[in-house]
């Protein structure tokens, strides 16, 4: 995605727990741009 981009994607993990993600672009990613998706059980 380019930079102020939106989109809604919709996936599912495998295991709880917490998943980093962070752009490709060097600019952004040097200076630390980062964050987490805090994946949780799916109740049954
Ligand atoms: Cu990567």
């Amino acid at each position: 995605m380019g930079t102020a981009e939106r989109n809604i994607l919709e996936f599912a993990y495998k295991y709880p727990g917490k998943y980093m993600f962070h752009p490709h672009q060097d600019y952004i990613a040097e200076h630390g741009c980062m964050g987490f998706f805090d994946v949780i059980a799916e109740d049954a």
